[in-house]
């Protein structure tokens, strides 16, 4: 009898030993095996070793005694008892609502820290704190059905950002496509022009000039007169450039000290004086490929010289035509009796041919660097092309274009450099006379619409700026709609 007395009661005592070892203060159940004792076989003692520095042992009951034996505090995860670690907190089961992590510091200080330990755990040596998890997971669950909704709304808009970008990016490949096509295409053309000019310079005769020039020539006229246009379109455009910048050149306040400004006014007079130098070298070019063009057509232009295969008149003016078209297009005045023969429509057409060329690798680049720029995650900027955000903050108006840059008010905070971690970089803004040139990070808070909530200056001339977009949206775990949610004190 005595010996089962004995038994049962041992029995107890190790109910009650694993009841106490397996509730570690404030430690998450996931750890709790860290803290699960060695018992020595023949005494039964318990004993335990920091978690970091294992060669030092520490009897059992060392563990939350309110004092540190541990280097890295790993015997006082339920006191406040040594040096604060940020990797370190107590753990708060919060039944009934979800559990939270609370710095130690915190712990019995006299406040119940509810956003994080609903159920009071933290100010468990006065227990002043009662356990408020069901209303406040009641508040939780309302505050979380709305954002839900918000999100809901705010996802839609960024996934109709996403298509745009994606349709934006698609248009983009299509039209590399057709340029790839229309270059192959041409340089084909190019290629047996060549191949016509190689055959006469090797003093071919087996055709006669009209059949070799006649199935080109409504070609060529086309090209020279597309390409005449395009030319008179792209002066009309670089005009009104030059006069805007004129006019800023002229106007601007030198004393107001804009580096971005000043740079741009320096650039233009620079382009100005290079323009005249570029434009005695096409002139030059110009009157040159007329002598060229006139050698070679002596004697098709001289009406006293024989030609070798009979030509029909027309052709002639009609060439004629075409040349003086040529000729009043790069506006040299001068006297020239014109005429041609197939080298010279050759030489024309491979040349056209070459500039489009020219102008097609031009807009293959700029697609493909296009295609190859960072928009940011999923492409997703691509959709804010030209968008602008504009806000009144602290006296100041703010622009912000996605991809552009960052004005306050006239004034360039920055220019669009980088996406990353749902911030927005803009970097090279205007020189602070008291500091560094401007520079901006943008917040992005998820929300429908855009727009700037909040601009600070933490450094001079580093702004911050908050930015609500339907960009930063993202489907959010409790833990993340729960770091918004502010709890209602006065309905607890
Ligand atoms: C202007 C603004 C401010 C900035 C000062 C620096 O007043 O751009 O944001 O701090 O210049 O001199």
């Amino acid at each position: 009898m005595k010996v089962i007395g004995l038994l049962s009661s041992a029995l107890i005592v190790s109910k009650l030993a694993i009841a106490i070892d397996t509730e570690i203060r404030g430690v998450e159940p996931s750890r709790l095996k860290l803290y699960d004792p060695i018992v020595d076989p023949i005494t039964g003692k318990k004993t335990w070793r920091c978690l970091n520095n294992p060669e030092i042992i520490l009897s059992y009951d060392q563990i939350n005694d309110d004092y540190c034996d541990c280097p890295d505090g790993s015997d006082e995860p339920g006191t406040n008892a040594c040096p604060y670690n940020p990797d370190h907190k107590f753990y708060c089961a919060n039944k009934n609502h979800i559990p939270g992590y609370i710095e130690n510091y915190k712990l019995n200080d006299g406040v119940c820290d509810y956003e994080i330990c609903c159920d009071g755990s933290d100010e468990y040596l006065s227990g002043k704190c009662e356990d408020k998890c069901k209303e406040i997971n009641h508040q939780f669950n309302q505050f979380k059905q709305s954002s839900q909704k918000d999100i809901e709304k705010s996802l839609k808009l960024k996934s109709k950002l996403e298509h745009e970008a994606a349709s934006r990016r698609l248009q983009l490949v299509n039209q590399l496509e057709s340029l790839n096509a229309e270059k192959l295409e041409k340089e084909e053309i190019l290629a047996n022009s060549q191949d016509n000019l190689a055959e006469e310079e090797n003093g071919e005769e087996g055709s006669t000039l009209s059949n070799v020039i006649l199935p080109h020539l409504d070609e060529i006229s086309v090209h020279l007169s597309n390409y005449h246009r395009s030319l008179q379109l792209r002066e009309e455009q670089l005009q009104n450039l030059e006069k805007i910048l004129a006019g800023l050149t002229k106007n601007y306040n030198p004393n107001f000290n804009d580096i971005a400004v000043k740079e741009s006014v320096n650039k233009f007079q620079e382009y100005v004086s290079n323009k005249e130098e570029a434009l005695k070298a096409d002139l030059e070019k110009a009157k040159e490929l007329l002598r060229l063009v006139e050698d070679h057509s002596k004697e098709f232009a001289d009406p006293g010289i024989k030609q070798k295969s009979y030509e029909p008149p027309t052709l002639k003016n009609m060439i004629l035509h075409y040349f003086n078209q040529f000729k009043s297009a790069i506006q040299i005045d001068e006297n020239v009796d014109v005429g041609s023969n197939k080298k010279i429509v050759n030489n024309a057409q491979a040349q056209v041919i070459q500039k489009e060329l020219e102008d097609i690798d031009l807009q293959i680049e700029i697609i493909n660097e296009d295609l190859e720029k960072d928009y940011g995650p999923g492409d997703i900027l691509r959709a804010y092309k030209s968008t602008w955000v504009e806000g009144d903050v602290g006296g100041y108006n703010y622009k912000l274009g996605f991809l552009d840059a960052i004005y306050q008010d006239d004034v360039l905070i920055g220019k669009y450099a980088d996406f990353k971690d749902n911030q927005l970089f803009y970097k090279g803004g205007a020189k602070c006379w008291n500091g560094p040139h401007r520079s901006a990070t943008i917040d992005l808070t998820c929300g429908s619409a855009n727009h700037i909530l909040s601009v600070s200056e933490p450094q001079v001339c580093k702004y911050l700026i908050e930015l609500v977009t339907p960009l930063a949206c993202k489907v959010l775990s409790d833990e993340e709609i729960l770091s918004n949610f502010k709890i209602d004190r006065s309905k607890l």
